[in-house]
């Protein structure tokens, strides 16, 4: 209740950040875009973590808002980003979507807003929702993912793998990528059933036409294999944690 009552007063403040993470061609090691991750800093607490506040978020309802303020933030700074590195013009930047966000009326037209404000076209955008998002409302998510899509939005299935229904969301959403939760790729070089099962979600995904993204790689041995089996990104600890905009300048300048 404390953290609840913190987290309304805090909406529309500046404790709230967004930290990058860089996401990397597997194959070349090229920097190909960057998700967006929250942060919460509460003066004299410190960091709180989005898997303690996004869930009172989602309840609450909050997070219609924070995450409107999210992907305005994360669109301006990759408009930002553009304008001062040439690299940046290429890069794709992945915001994450909870549920109520998905099943807001208003959804689309916030994504569309965020776009315009930062002047970006919409292939500079992705979008990772979670089986979880699709599952209370299939067909309405559909025609929400569907028109974002046609603005040229990309959409990710986040977390693959753990939901209940993997595979039928596949065959009945409109989706581009699909990004393999890191608790299979843990193993990966390591234990042989986690390259196999990796190996077979990435033949998967391939006759279905969309990319792989490897979450959590943070061991070379993992990297090797997602090599090997033609998994197109990568993003982990091992390529770079998720930091704040300022550190960003280092990476696109070293990308150049
Ligand atoms: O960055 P970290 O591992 O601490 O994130 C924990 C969880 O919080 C992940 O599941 C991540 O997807 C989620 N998360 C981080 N930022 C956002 C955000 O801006 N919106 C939503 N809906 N979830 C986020
Ligand atoms: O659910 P989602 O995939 O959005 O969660 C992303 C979370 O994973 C972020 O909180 C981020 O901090 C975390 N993360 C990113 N890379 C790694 C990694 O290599 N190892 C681990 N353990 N966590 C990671
Ligand atoms: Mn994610
Ligand atoms: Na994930």
């Amino acid at each position: 209740l404390e953290l609840d009552l913190a987290l309304r007063d805090a909406v529309g403040t500046d404790e709230f950040h967004l930290a990058y993470q860089p996401e990397i061609d597997t194959a070349t090691g090229e920097l190909v875009g960057f998700e967006a991750l929250l942060r919460w800093v509460r003066p004299g607490v410190g960091h709180v973590s989005p898997a303690d506040f996004i869930p009172l978020a989602e309840e609450s309802g909050l997070i219609v808002e924070l995450g409107r303020r999210v992907l305005t933030d994360a669109c301006t700074q990759l408009a930002a980003w553009r304008a001062s590195h040439p690299v940046a013009r290429g890069l794709t930047m992945w915001v994450n979507v909870s549920p109520h966000q998905l099943a807001d009326p208003g959804f689309v037209e916030t994504v569309a807003v965020a776009l315009a404000g930062a002047g970006l076209p919409g292939a500079a955008l992705g979008l990772e929702i979670t089986e979880t998002a699709v599952m209370a409302d299939p067909a309405g998510a559909r025609a929400t993912l569907a028109k974002l899509r046609r603005a040229g939005v990309r959409i990710a299935i986040d977390d693959f793998g753990t939901g209940y229904s993997s595979l039928a969301i596949l065959k009945a959403l409109p989706v581009d990528v699909v990004k393999v939760d890191r608790s299979f790729v843990s193993g990966l070089g390591e234990d042989p059933s986690d390259t196999r099962l990796v190996a077979a979600i990435v033949s998967m995904a391939h006759a279905l036409n969309l990319s792989v993204v490897a979450e959590g790689v943070e061991e070379e041995r993992q990297h090797t294999v997602l090599q090997d089996l033609g998994c197109e990104t990568s993003q982990g600890w091992l390529f770079g944690r998720p930091v704040p905009a300022a550190q960003v300048e280092a990476i696109l300048t070293t990308a150049e």
